[in-house]
């Protein structure tokens, strides 16, 4: 099991005068693969299996822990990160590659998720409820579920963390977090922060390890009572089949295949910026990303050369620069996938509209840097139709009406984001009730969430419940339902 959304894990190699163990990962930038950040320890099954027998003694001083309590350390972790944004934003940029504005924009999201799962501190609770008994009163309570494991993918290595762990913690529970190999710097300072917050140790625990041991262990131990993970679909179904076996609670947050749809109604200027963010915005390696653009014909080549014209002027280089506007790849695995599906493209007779190579002048040759790509005149049952890429190439299919549109967008096997550019209200709404996907944007890009709305996707984008907001509380907890009659006779007439 990997967490590199299926592809091959990063260097490692084994430390030096040891035999094959402890090997170590050498964690690198990908805008230049001199620049070495860490050599990582690699931990291994036994030490997921101590972090677990130590979560569970955490776990009972922090369930004790009243929420308010518990959310106050969040909203104090929140304050030391704004303080840390420039360096954390940093570090993010030289570990997974995105450009420096884009990293300081993840940094920013995870605050926001780790203020809004302060304030649920004051409100985790249940329902009341009428009984059918007299003298008697129904309530819920919210509790957490106990140790619960935290697999988090290299492409937001501050927010995927921020996001799964606060509400696990506000929850009341003990957590292991075990961070992808790519970045695993950046969820350490995660951790480094909550504890100086005032977490107390144990609460949280950093596995670092290939997927197909540490987050196997994980997965298959019994005290784990919940997964959440993020990656791809293929190691998504793996963690989900093999913790539903034993009766874990499973939330698999995965691929996209995500489209714009272009009316001619639409602003033009608008929908090709959106398009162009989306598409290229942290090098295309965001489950929401935006890899299909279905445009009505009528606009569809006026569309497509504006696209271009943006795609063209984007410097690419390294995220640390000035006037950078896309970063490297993230490793020379995803660096070979993209460019695999830049031949697929040509080979199944798509014309490329620009981009298509790699890009070595210079420093570049020391990363893993592509241009930004555009194929046109796509065919919707085509491969990179179909396929997640999780880089920045962008499949144009042109269409004759909405109908067509939502056939085409709704004919992949993902289901998370969407986007409709269009002025006429019933269109949007036809658009919005048609579409199958978690989520749609309305004259936006389809990336990006907020702390206070649930995110996710249906089909292979996502099972088990939504993240963020309410929704992603309480999937960390279970529901107790109490039935109280408070004078002690009520039962007497219970026919129930
Ligand atoms: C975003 O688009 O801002 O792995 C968030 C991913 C998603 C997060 C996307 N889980 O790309």
């Amino acid at each position: 099991m990997s967490t590199t959304r299926g592809l091959p894990q990063p260097g490692t190699s084994p430390q030096a005068g040891s035999g094959a163990r402890p090997r170590v990962i050498v964690d690198t930038n990908p805008a230049d693969v001199s620049d070495v950040l860490a050599d990582v320890p690699q931990q291994t099954a036994d030490d997921v299996a101590r972090a677990v027998e130590r979560a569970q003694d955490a776990f009972r001083v922090w369930r004790a822990t009243p929420p308010p309590e518990r959310g106050r350390v969040l909203a104090k972790a929140a304050v030391l990160a704004r303080t840390r944004l420039d360096e954390l934003a940093r570090l993010l940029t030289r570990e997974e590659g995105k450009i420096l504005s884009e990293a300081r924009g993840e940094v920013m999201k995870g605050i926001n998720l780790l203020e809004w799962y302060a304030g649920e501190g004051f409100r985790i609770g249940g329902k009341t409820r009428p009984s059918e008994m007299p003298t008697t009163v129904l309530f819920t309570l919210r509790e957490p579920l106990g140790v619960v494991a935290i697999i988090t993918p290299w492409n937001f290595p501050w927010a995927e963390p921020a996001w799964k762990v606060a509400p696990a913690l506000v929850a009341g529970n003990a957590v292991i977090l075990k961070p992808a190999s790519l970045t695993p710097l950046v969820a350490r300072r995660y951790l480094e922060i909550l504890e100086e917050a005032g977490l107390p140790k144990g609460v949280l625990t950093l596995v670092v390890g290939p997927g197909s041991e540490v987050g196997d262990a994980l997965v298959a131990h019994p005290a784990v009572r919940a997964v959440s993970f993020t990656g791809s679909c293929e190691i998504g179904g793996e963690v989900y089949a093999r913790a539903a076996r034993r009766l874990a609670k499973v939330s698999c947050e995965m691929g996209g295949k995500n489209a714009v749809v272009v009316m001619p109604d639409a602003d033009l200027e608008l929908a090709a910026a959106g398009i162009v963010q989306g598409a290229f915005g942290s090098t295309g390696q965001r489950c929401t990303a935006t890899s299909l653009c279905v445009v009505h014909r009528e606009v569809g080549r006026r569309l497509i050369d504006a696209i271009v014209d943006r795609a063209r002027a984007i410097r690419v280089g390294n995220g640390l620069e000035d006037g950078v506007g896309m970063g490297p790849l993230v490793d020379a695995n995803q660096l070979a996938t993209v460019l695999h599906y830049i031949e697929v493209g040509r080979v199944e007779g798509a014309r490329l509209a620009c981009g298509g190579r790699r890009l070595t002048d210079g420093a570049l040759a020391q990363g893993y840097f592509v241009e930004p790509t555009v194929f046109a005149d796509v065919q919707p049952g085509s491969r990179i139709a179909q396929e997640e890429i999780f880089g920045p190439v962008l499949s144009a299919i042109e269409v004759g009406s909405l109908d067509e549109a939502l056939r085409v967008t709704n004919g992949v096997r993902y289901g998370l984001s969407s986007s409709i550019y269009a002025s006429d209200a019933n269109t949007i709404m036809r658009f919005v009730d048609g579409i199958e996907a978690g989520m749609v944007h309305v004259n936006s890009p389809t990336v990006g969430g907020e702390a206070q709305i649930p995110f996710g996707g249906i089909k292979w984008s996502g099972v088990g419940g939504r993240e963020m907001a309410e929704e992603g509380l309480e999937f960390f907890t279970e529901l107790k339902s109490v039935f109280w009659d408070y004078t002690g006779r009520a039962r007497q007439t219970n026919v129930y």
